[in-house]
């Protein structure tokens, strides 16, 4: 960021290039789902690749979430992961918006955990599809690497990351069994 006179923030070159490179943006209902999301930027920041986050609700602030998603559009942002618990209609309407991939994910935050979150993603009507992932923490993990792979066809960086993961997930199973099995 530079100092301009007068108190303005002008973002560097070096600020503009980072935030051009962003490839998703994380949405979430509530800052109360951020516990359960966190595995998507856990996962992004493992395969080092750029994100944004915000708080955003479908329900209560319908006009930032439209805003936000046009403007996430323009500024090259390819892959969206949207969170949300209850009558989770936020990844929906972020498709709405937006011809970008959008993975929702169904957040266990209600008396009913998470059910009625993953009936309101999964059965998005014929016409605007969100890519539904499991319900809470290993669906959040899940978005990230779903989210990559999409990516994965067009950076063949992001690709060996993948395979690299997959690779040192095999070779925990195996320690494990060499460890358990009898
Ligand atoms: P609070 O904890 O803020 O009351 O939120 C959020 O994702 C959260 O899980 C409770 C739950 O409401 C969800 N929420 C949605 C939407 N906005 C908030 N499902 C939406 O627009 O779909």
């Amino acid at each position: 960021m530079c100092h301009a006179p007068g108190g303005l923030k002008i973002p560097s070159k070096i600020d503009m290039f980072s935030a051009m490179s962003k490839k998703v943006a994380i949405i979430v209902g509530s800052d109360s789902d951020l516990g359960s999301m966190e595995g998507a930027w856990q996962v992004l920041e493992d395969l080092g690749i750029e994100y944004e986050l915000r708080v955003a609700s479908a329900h209560r602030t319908p006009n930032k979430v439209k805003n936000y998603v046009q403007s996430a559009e323009r500024r090259g942002i390819e892959v969206i992961i949207a969170g949300a618990g209850w009558a989770a209609h936020l990844p929906g309407v972020v498709a709405a918006y937006t011809t970008i991939p959008v993975i929702g994910v169904p957040v266990d935050s209600s008396a009913l955990n998470g059910l009625d979150a993953l009936l309101s993603i999964v059965q998005m009507p014929p016409g605007i599809p969100v890519a539904t992932m499991a319900i809470g923490k290993g669906g959040s993990r899940n978005a990230a690497l779903y989210a990559a792979s999409i990516l994965a066809v067009k950076y063949p960086d992001i690709k060996k990351k993948i395979k690299d993961a997959r690779k040192q997930l095999a070779r925990k199973v195996e320690r494990a069994a060499k460890k358990h099995d009898r």
